[in-house]
Formats: structure tokens, sequence, C-alpha cells
């Protein structure tokens, strides 16, 4: 059905590697077309007014975009941000037109009526920022703490982020507006979209809770001496699965690593080793 009403999307790329968006279009139910051109809830779609991987226009008439939007429509569009807001050296590490990018977002958050921080990217930082972190990169709810800019986020981690993530984020603010405190987590989550740890829904908790466990990759049996982080990552990976519900990590013998969780990386490494019980008590905690 086409939309009789639209809410305009800017989605900005940052510091990222891109497959957020990537993920984004395999996305199913709605497939991309249907999300690009149809209505996501009754009456309402989304109108992609700028997104540097999808759209056709470049140069000039594509950044203007970026000018026009916030001034026509201030207060009624939703900024997507996909990676992490380099900092360093006047933001000088990301440029987009000539533009430092933490110039671009600064601006363009503003006048948003929310920003979805689309990715562990943008919502924690995630690789860019990882030690190092020679680009100062940071998460988007960091910026604008740091900036003092307050506008509403909504996190949206993984890496990268399940398309269903973003689609169910953007419906719960299409239907309902923007989250009261109550239905985000400590971390800007939507608890919709992503409470329950995997460990408590892996098909493998069987073996954990007889303490069979693999040794070695390929073997069956829980993954936790290899590694893996389930026990402290909240996620819908074990129902939802992947590429159209074919498999998931687990599922394919790997430990999980912990990707929607603002340790990640430097946190939930090595991947392949077992926590301590120092480290396993930090992260569980801060998940609870
Ligand atoms: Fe980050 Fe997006 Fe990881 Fe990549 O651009 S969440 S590196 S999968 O895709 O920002
Ligand atoms: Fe938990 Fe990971 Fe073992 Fe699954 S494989 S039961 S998530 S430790």
């Amino acid at each position: 059905m086409t939309k009789s009403r639209t809410r305009s999307v800017i989605w900005f790329q940052g510091a990222g590697c891109t497959g957020c968006s990537i993920s984004l279009m395999n996305s199913e139910y709605p497939d991309i077309q249907n999300l690009l051109l149809d209505e996501l809830v009754p009456g309402t779609g989304l109108a992609f007014r700028f997104h540097a991987t999808l759209m056709g226009p470049t140069g000039r008439p594509a950044l203007e975009v970026l000018e026009r939007i916030p001034e026509a429509q201030a207060g009624e569009y939703f900024l997507v941000v996909e990676g992490a807001i380099p900092t360093a050296e006047d933001g000088r590490f990301g440029m987009v037109g000539e533009v430092p990018m933490a110039e671009r977002v600064r601006a363009l958050a503003q006048k948003a009526v929310a920003v979805v921080a689309l990715g562990t990217c943008a919502a924690y930082g995630g690789i860019p920022a990882g030690t190092p972190n020679p680009s100062g990169c940071l998460g988007t709810g960091a910026f604008f703490r740091k900036e003092g800019i307050e506008v509403p986020v909504v996190n949206v981690p993984g890496c990268p982020p399940h398309p269903r993530w973003f689609v169910e984020t953007m419906v719960h603010l299409l239907l309902f507006g923007l989250p009261r405190p109550e239905e985000l987590d400590e971390v800007g989550r939507l608890k919709s979209v992503y409470q329950g740890l995997i460990h408590e829904n892996c098909p493998r908790r069987a073996d954990f809770d007889v303490g069979r466990f693999a040794s070695a990759f390929g073997q069956p049996g829980c993954l936790y001496e290899l590694g893996c982080k389930g026990p402290y990552t909240d996620s819908h990976c074990p129902f939802q699965r992947w590429n159209g519900g074919v498999n998931w990590c687990i599922g394919a013998g790997h430990p999980c690593i912990g990707c929607c969780e603002p340790e990640f990386p430097d946190g939930m490494s090595p991947f392949y080793r077992k926590f301590t019980a120092e480290e396993a008590k930090a992260s569980y905690r801060r998940n609870r």
C-alpha cells in the first residue's frame, strides 16, 4: 500500500563499515522495497530523504538535503546515525562534503524529533572507538552529552543490528511516540526489542546446565569454554536468527561475541577466552 503520510528520515553515516545499512537491506518483513515505498504502520511510512548508500543524487544536490530538511521540517524528522562520531583533531578524521561528521551531526540532531543510534558504533562507540581510538570516536549519546545537545536518543545496537531491531524501533516511534523512561533499559535500548539474555534462550543451554562443554570448534555442547559471551548479552538472536531466520552465530557453532553491548569490542575481548570470575561478575551486574 502506498503511503498516505510520511515521516522524514535523514540517515547519516559516520565512522563505521556500512554493515548496518547492508543488514537493513536484508530486511524481510517488510523487505527493503516495502520499507522505502510503503506504509510501515497503518497510514504512515518513512521517507528516506538522505541515505548515502541508497540514494540516487550525489554531490551538492544530495548535500543540500542535509540543510533543507532541518529548516523545512524542524522538530518532525528522525535522524538515524550509523557509525561513531570522530571528535579528535576538530573532527577531521571523518568528513562529509568537506564538513566534519561531528559538525553535521550536531546541526542535524538539534532540529530532529528524535535520534536513532543504529549499530553499536553509533550507540556506544563500538569498533571505531576501540583502544587506542586515535580518531576520538564517540557514540552518539556520549557525543551529545559532551556537546550539551538535548535530543531524545534511542539506541539500536548490534554489529551489525538485525534489520528487525530497526524496524521494531521505528514502529514503536511511529505508533507510540518517544519511549517512556521505563520502556528503555539502562543502556538506552527499547526493552521490547532487546530484553532477554542470549544465555536464557539459547538452544545449547541444556548443555550448559549439565556441564557439557565444547572444547574445540565443531564439537557439540555449550560454547562457554570457547569464550561465549551469551551470558552477558541481551538480544533476540536465538529466536529471530539472521538472514531470513536461517541461522545465527551460536547456531553455526560460533560463540556469541557480545556485539550488542556497550563494552563491545574491548570489554568483550578476547572473544575466544572464557571470562574470569571478575569479568563475568562485572558484565553480569551491568546487564541486570
Ligand atoms: Fe558499526 Fe555500522 Fe558494526 Fe559495521 O556502519 S555496528 S562496524 S557491522 O556497520 O556502524
Ligand atoms: Fe550460554 Fe553461550 Fe552456552 Fe548458549 S552457548 S548456553 S549462550 S554460554
